[in-house]
C-alpha cells in the first residue's frame, strides 16, 4: 500500500510543515495568531502549471500538474492569507487556471476572455486576492486539459478549523482515459454528424428524445436506466479506464493513517470531467457541515451524492482503531475508487474494484436536505432569467436557450440586484450547473420553494428544474455552463454579465 507522501494528503502535521515553509513572509501562526488575522502575505507563492507522468493500471500516463509551494498538488492556505500566487505556466502549451467557487475579481477568475487570454507557455501570470474559506480546487478553463488532470485542490481553512484540531484529509476523484480529450470528443460526436452541420440546419434547439434518437446513442459509452415515467436516462458519456482518488486506484489506494481519537474533517472534491460519484462511508457515518466551501445545518448521512465540480466537507468520527474504506461508486456503474482510513498500524484489506450492485442516478435527494448556515437575506428577485437546458446525445450537442457557445446572448445582471435563475433541463442528461464569480442558493427544486444551501455547482436532474438566487455585487463577465466538460465544449455555457464592462 502506498500510504508514504501521496500528494494531496493533509495532515495536522503537513499543515504545520507548510506553516513552516512559509513562516520566512508570515509571522508563524500560533492557534492564537491565526485567529486575529495575520499580516497580508507580502511575498507570491508559486503555482506551477506542469505536466507529469502517473502510473494506471500498471501504464504510464502522461498528464498535467498543479504543483504548488510544498512541492504537492495545488495550494492550502492558512486563515486570513490572501491568494497571492505567481502562476508559472511549464506546461509547454498555454493555459488559464480557473479557482473554482471563489470570488475574485472577474480578470483573475482564470476564464479565457478576450480581456484575459491563456498564460503562454513559459509565462508567469500574478493572482492577488481575498479568498474565501472552504474546500474549493482549481483546474484549467483552456481547451480541455481539465480531463488531463489539469486540476488540483484549493483548501482555504478558516480560524474554525485551526480550533477544530481535526485530522483533515483530502479526497480529490478524477475520471481517467489513455485516450486524449480530444478522443474521446470526436468518440461522442463522430456517428452523429459535425456540431457545426447541426449548427447549420438550427438543430439541437429542442431535439426530441424520441426512441430513434435514443437509439443511435453510442451504446458503449452510456448507461441507460429506467425512469419513472418509462423515459430512459443518459448517464455517462465516456467509458474510463479508471477512477482516481487522490491519483490512485483501489489496486493500491492511499491509505491515510488516521491519529489517535480519530476525528476527520474529509474535504471531497469531485474533480471529474464527466463523471457523479456516490460517496460510501461504509461502516461509518458522516455529518456533512459544508458544501462548495459554504457552511450548512449538520447533516447525518452515510451515502452522499456528488455531482462534477462539487465538494463536501465531512465530519467523521472513527468508532475504533480499525481501517475503514471510503468508497466513491460512479453512477449507473459498479465501478468504484477510493481512499482508506486506518488507525496506526491497523491492517488494511484488499478492496474490490466493483461493488455489488450498479449505483443510482447521482440525484438531488442531498440537496433538499440543505440549509444554509448564511442564507441570502430575504428580498424578492429584481430580475429573473430562464435557462433551458437542450441537447441529446444523438447528435452530440448541448446549449443553453438553444444557443450554442459562444455564440450566445448573456444574461444581464446590474450591481445591486438580487437576480434569479431558473434553469429547466429538457434532457435526458443530468447537468451540474456552476456559475463563476457568485455564491447563490438554491431556492426551488421542480417549482417546489425550498431555503437550500449556498453553493457554486448545483445539479439540474434529466427533465428537472432548479431555481437559484444570488446578489449581483462582482462586476464582470462570468461563465455560466454545465461542467459537464463533453457538453460544455460542444456549446452548454453562457454569460452572466454586468453592463459597461470593459
Ligand atoms: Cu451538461
Amino acid at each position: 500500500m502506498g500510504e508514504n507522501e501521496k500528494p494531496t494528503r493533509l495532515t495536522r502535521r503537513q499543515i504545520l510543515a507548510s506553516g513552516v515553509a512559509i513562516a520566512g513572509t508570515i509571522p508563524f501562526l500560533t492557534k492564537e495568531r491565526a485567529a486575529a488575522a495575520p499580516e497580508p502575505r507580502t511575498v507570491a507563492l508559486r503555482l506551477t502549471a506542469g505536466t507529469r507522468t502517473l502510473a494506471v493500471n500498471g501504464k504510464p500516463a502522461r498528464v498535467f500538474s498543479l504543483i504548488g509551494p510544498n512541492g504537492k498538488p495545488g495550494i492550502t492556505l492558512s486563515p486570513g492569507e490572501r491568494f497571492h500566487v505567481d502562476l508559472v505556466n511549464q506546461a509547454d502549451t498555454p493555459t488559464i487556471i480557473h479557482w473554482h467557487g471563489q470570488l475574485p475579481p472577474w480578470k483573475q477568475d482564470g476564464f479565457p476572455w478576450p480581456q484575459t487570454p491563456p498564460i503562454p507557455s513559459g509565462d508567469t501570470h500574478s493572482y492577488d486576492y481575498v479568498p474565501i474559506a472552504g474546500t474549493y480546487w482549481m483546474h484549467s478553463h483552456h481547451g480541455m486539459q481539465e480531463q488531463s488532470l489539469m486540476t488540483a485542490p484549493l483548501i482555504v481553512r478558516s480560524a474554525e478549523d485551526i480550533r477544530a484540531d481535526r485530522q483533515e484529509v483530502v479526497l480529490m476523484l478524477h475520471d481517467f482515459s489513455f485516450q486524449t480529450p480530444d478522443e474521446l470528443l470526436a468518440g461522442l460526436t463522430k456517428s452523429n454528424g459535425s456540431q457545426s452541420a447541426m449548427r447549420k440546419s438550427g438543430m439541437g434547439n429542442n431535439m426530441k428524445m424520441d426512441s430513434g434518437s435514443m437509439g443511435a446513442m453510442n451504446s458503449g459509452a452510456m448507461d441507460a436506466m429506467n425512469m419513472a415515467s418509462g423515459m430512459r436516462m443518459d448517464l455517462n458519456d465516456i467509458d474510463y479506464d479508471a477512477f482516481l482518488a487522490n491519483d490512485l486506484t483501489l489496486a493500491d489506494p492511499e491509505v491515510v493513517r488516521t491519529e489517535p481519537g480519530g476525528r476527520v474533517r474529509l474535504r471531497l472534491i469531485n474533480g471529474a470531467s464527466a463523471t457523479q460519484f456516490w460517496i460510501d462511508l461504509g461502516a461509518l457515518s458522516g455529518t456533512v457541515v459544508a458544501v462548495d466551501g459554504h457552511p450548512v445545518r449538520p447533516v447525518r448521512i452515510t451515502r452522499l451524492p456528488l455531482a462534477m465540480a462539487q465538494r463536501l466537507d465531512v465530519l467523521i468520527d472513527l468508532p475504533g482503531n480499525g481501517s475503514y474504506p471510503i468508497f466513491a461508486q460512479v453512477e449507473g456503474k459498479r465501478a468504484r475508487t477510493g481512499i482508506v482510513l486506518a488507525a496506526s498500524g491497523a491492517p488494511v484489506s484488499r478492496l474490490a474494484a466493483q461493488a455489488a450492485e450498479n449505483a443510482p442516478p447521482v440525484d438531488l435527494s442531498l440537496e433538499r436536505r440543505l440549509e444554509a448556515v448564511a442564507p441570502l437575506a430575504p428580498r424578492a428577485p429584481d430580475v429573473t432569467h430562464r435557462v433551458i437546458l437542450t441537447g441529446a446525445m444523438a447528435p452530440y450537442a448541448w446549449s443553453m436557450n438553444g444557443e450554442y457557445w459562444p455564440n450566445v446572448t448573456p444574461l444581464m445582471v446590474a450591481p445591486g440586484q438580487r437576480a434569479a435563475i431558473e434553469m429547466q433541463n429538457r434532457t435526458m442528461m443530468p447537468h451540474p450547473m456552476h456559475l463563476h464569480g457568485h455564491a447563490f442558493q438554491v431556492v426551488a427544486i421542480n417549482g417546489a420553494p425550498l431555503a437550500g444551501a449556498v453553493r457554486d455547482t448545483v445539479l439540474v436532474p434529466p427533465m428537472g428544474s432548479v431555481t437559484i438566487t444570488f446578489d449581483a455585487d462582482n462586476p464582470g463577465r462570468w461563465a455560466f455552463h454545465c461542467h459537464n466538460l463533453y457538453h460544455m465544449t460542444t456549446g452548454m455555457m453562457t454569460e452572466v454579465r454586468y453592463p459597461a464592462i470593459i
